[in-house]
């Protein structure tokens, strides 16, 4: 019998490091064979699916709430589904979460990068646009971002290789029974 379908879902600050780490998890994944794997990754999103949305509250639970949609038909369909928007807003999770709870596994992982370090290497230089006022509405700096109470996952990136990162990654999935 075939393994059920899931979704990993990354959830931390823009700059935590969700998007270097999902593609990692998703060539490991990939190398093991098997079931096909879709990488939902937040600025691809946005230009494919949510390119008519911003950063108020109601669109980017829009955004997620999308991007859950389409986790849950992959994980319906025992793909693996790989997620990594900033998902600020912990009601927002929960509700992708019960949706695709439905079908699969939903291993909430989050991306504990501090907002300090993901602003000392403001690797696109958004963060000195948002201390300056020119992006409003910047998570972690002029907007919420609610920690994860109980993720399945949580990964200090800080002093932790990317590869060492994906790997606690498929650790899990392995202990959950998942591949
Ligand atoms: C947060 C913003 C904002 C604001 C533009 N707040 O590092 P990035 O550039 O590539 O990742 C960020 C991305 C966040 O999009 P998500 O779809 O992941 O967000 S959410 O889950 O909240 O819907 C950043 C960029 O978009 N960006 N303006 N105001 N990030």
């Amino acid at each position: 019998r075939s393994k059920q379908g899931f979704t990993v879902f990354f959830t931390g600050f823009s700059g935590s490091g969700k998007s270097t780490i999902a593609n990692a998890l998703m060539v490991k994944l990939m190398e093991m064979g098997g079931r096909p794997v879709t990488l939902l990754d937040g600025d691809i999103v946005r230009k494919n699916l949510s390119s008519e949305l911003g950063f108020s509250k109601e669109h980017r639970d829009l955004n997620i709430r999308r991007i859950g949609y389409v986790a849950s038909e992959i994980t319906k369909n025992g793909g693996i589904a790989i997620c990594a928007p900033i998902a600020p807003y912990a009601t927002t999770r929960r509700a992708v979460r019960e949706d695709i709870e439905q079908f699969g596994a939903f291993v909430e992982t989050h991306v504990a990068t501090s907002i300090e370090e993901c602003e000392r290497r403001d690797r696109k230089g958004l963060y000195k646009l948002a201390r300056e006022g020119k992006i409003k509405e910047f998570t972690g700096i002029s907007d919420p971002y609610d920690v994860p109470e109980n993720p399945e996952l949580r990964l200090e990136t800080e002093n932790t290789e990317v590869d060492h990162c994906a790997h606690q990654v498929i650790l899990k999935l392995e202990s959950m029974g998942l591949i």
